[in-house]
């Protein structure tokens, strides 16, 4: 039998090795402060949205393999901007993980806020080619009343079929049956999207997001074989 990681085809779980050899070829792309500099991307971009200091960046490097490549601020609310990585061998790129900026972070200016609330909003509705939504929650909080402002603005989409993934990050910190009941409780607000637990410590449910990920972005499409 062999061994070498395989990648299958469209539609179909990819191994663990498969996904998270994919994810390990993330790099950056480019920055945005605002919409309209972002480039038109013609492969299916995936967001990461959530609270400031619910893990994002720690979760995107996780599952990229690498130290730096999310900056995993230390001064929360500061990465104002929309970052883009790449997926996919090196010229053959297929796929985008687009990094939003955190909300909720109390010392950012009423201004600023609403100002980035705008464009997140923006992004979420109006983006071509967004084909799926990582929201990270820390489920020690829950989903806050941002979250759920979140999950309506893209409920419509996911009605049409976007992708929806609520990583409860931070599972290291609960016990397994405050895991089960954070799971349970977020799943009846998660508005049909699916729910996993998350640890970038322990790594803890990281090769089936990579997993989910690439099934995301490599759909079946209809009348394919
Ligand atoms: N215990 C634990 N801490 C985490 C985990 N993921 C992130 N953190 C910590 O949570 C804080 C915020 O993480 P960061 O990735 O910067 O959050 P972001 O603002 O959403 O990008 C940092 O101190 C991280 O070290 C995790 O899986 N377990
Ligand atoms: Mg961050």
């Amino acid at each position: 039998m062999s061994t070498t990681p395989h990648a299958p085809g469209p539609g179909a779980l990819p191994d663990a090795k498969a996904a998270m050899g994919w994810m390990h070829t993330a790099r950056f792309l480019t920055t945005a402060a605002q919409l309209h500099q972002l480039p038109a991307i013609t492969v299916p971009e995936i967001a990461f949205v959530g609270r400031s200091n619910a893990g994002k960046s720690t979760c995107i490097n996780t599952l990229a393999q690498q130290r730096q490549l999310a900056f995993a601020s230390k001064k929360p609310g500061r990465t104002q901007h929309i970052n883009l990585f790449a997926l996919g061998k090196q010229g053959a790129t297929d796929a985008v993980l687009a990094d939003l900026p955190g909300y909720g972070y109390a010392a950012v200016s009423r201004s600023d806020k609403q100002r980035w609330q705008q464009v997140m909003a923006n992004y979420l509705v109006s983006r071509q080619g967004l084909t799926g939504i990582v929201l990270l929650c820390d489920p020690r909080l829950g989903l806050t009343e941002l979250d759920e402002a979140l999950l309506e603005v893209v409920r419509p989409r996911v009605e049409q079929g976007l992708k929806f993934l609520v990583l409860l990050t931070k599972a290291d910190k609960l016990t397994r049956s405050e895991q089960a009941k954070a799971l349970s409780i977020t799943r009846l607000n998660a508005g049909g999207g699916e729910v996993r637990m998350f640890s970038a410590l322990k790594k803890q449910g990281v090769d089936e997001v990579a997993q989910l990920l690439w099934q995301w972005a490599h759909p079946v499409i209809d009348g394919e074989s």
